[in-house]
């Protein structure tokens, strides 16, 4: 067995930084201030990464550096070491952590410098399911209803036995319904797509087999670092909604109406990590009990090929 150290590095790296950040969002889960939770888990996670053995620099974060002081798209973190692109949603689901729902995380991606797509701030359409399947087995460019059918074929299922995740938005009543017409079972989630994509890669955990629709495109490639270190398949297409959107993917060397595959959004190897803050499809929510945080974390390292479930607890937390 040969060991990446590049692997084992980032893993550390961005496993103690979802750590961090839902410790510290966790803290405020169910107050209803959703912004106050979300910088709890910003400042936790930059804090992290600037003692962390790596020369880091943010390709999807916060925003532009004008519009956010932390984690923005460009900041140099780390105390030295592997030139690595960090892509952070340090609480995706900001408003689900607010009221406590179901399925608030903290999640990170690292690659080495030019690993990951660096996506403009805007709608991403995506399409993704989980390992063992057949190269090619889904395409954006097919119906809902045909994508639905290859899969129940190549699971082996009928189709009620299938089960489906999009956001509940009113953007999506077309695929809703040509599903619900397929005959196949929808989980509508009220926020988080990274979630929904990432569940497809454990359908036995999560029950979800397929991700269909629109949200953020840096959420899309956070997910897509998930399912390439899975083995699973995506597609996505940016949807730019003005002029000015259309305009930036262009300068950020995108064809906009390009299909996106997964080597496209992720081209090298990646490290995936995300931590549960609160309880949820893959994930407990963070325990705290006797002045110890316990928390659920799952890492993959696809330098190694590793996929690691840890269950942390930290002291004085
Ligand atoms: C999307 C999705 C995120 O917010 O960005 C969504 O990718 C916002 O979508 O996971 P709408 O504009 O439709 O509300 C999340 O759900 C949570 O940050």
């Amino acid at each position: 067995m040969t060991i990446n150290t590049n692997g084992l590095i980032l893993s550390q790296i961005a496993q103690t930084a979802t750590e961090a950040a839902a410790i510290a969002s966790a803290k405020l889960s169910g107050f209803g201030r959703k912004n106050d939770a979300d910088q709890a888990a910003v400042d936790a996670m930059r804090r992290s990464f600037q003692t962390a053995p790596f020369s880091g620099k943010v390709v999807i974060g916060e925003g532009e550096i004008d519009e956010a002081p932390m984690l923005y798209i460009g900041e140099e973190l780390g105390a030295g070491g592997i030139k690595t692109d960090i892509a952070v949603d340090p609480l995706e689901g900001t408003k689900l952590c607010a009221s406590d729902a179901p399925n608030a995380m903290t999640v990170v991606a690292l690659a080495l410098e030019g690993g990951l797509l660096h996506a403009p701030d805007m709608y991403m359409d995506k399409l993704a399911i989980g390992p063992g399947y057949a190269p090619g087995l889904i395409d954006l460019d097919l119906s809902p209803t045909e994508n639905v059918t290859r899969l129940a074929k190549a699971k082996d299922v009928p189709l009620s036995e299938i089960r489906a995740c999009l956001l509940d938005r009113p953007r999506h009543a077309h695929i809703i319904e040509e599903l619900r017409k397929a005959g196949v079972g929808i989980r509508l989630i009220p926020d988080g797509d990274v979630a929904g994509v990432f569940w497809t890669t454990e359908a036995f955990r999560s029950g979800i087999d397929i991700y269909f629709g629109s949200g953020g495109a840096p959420e899309g490639v956070l997910a897509a670092a998930a399912i390439r270190c899975a083995g699973g398949q995506m597609q996505a297409r940016l949807m730019p909604e003005t002029e000015q959107e259309a305009e930036r993917a262009r300068s950020m060397g995108r064809d906009v109406h390009a299909k996106l595959t997964l080597d496209d959004m992720v081209p090298g190897d990646v490290v995936f990590a995300a931590s549960g803050v609160t309880h949820g499809s893959m994930f407990d929510a963070v325990h705290f009990e006797h002045h110890n945080a316990h928390v659920d974390t799952l890492v993959w390292d696809s330098f190694n090929k590793r996929k690691s479930r840890v269950r942390s607890i930290w002291p004085d937390a």
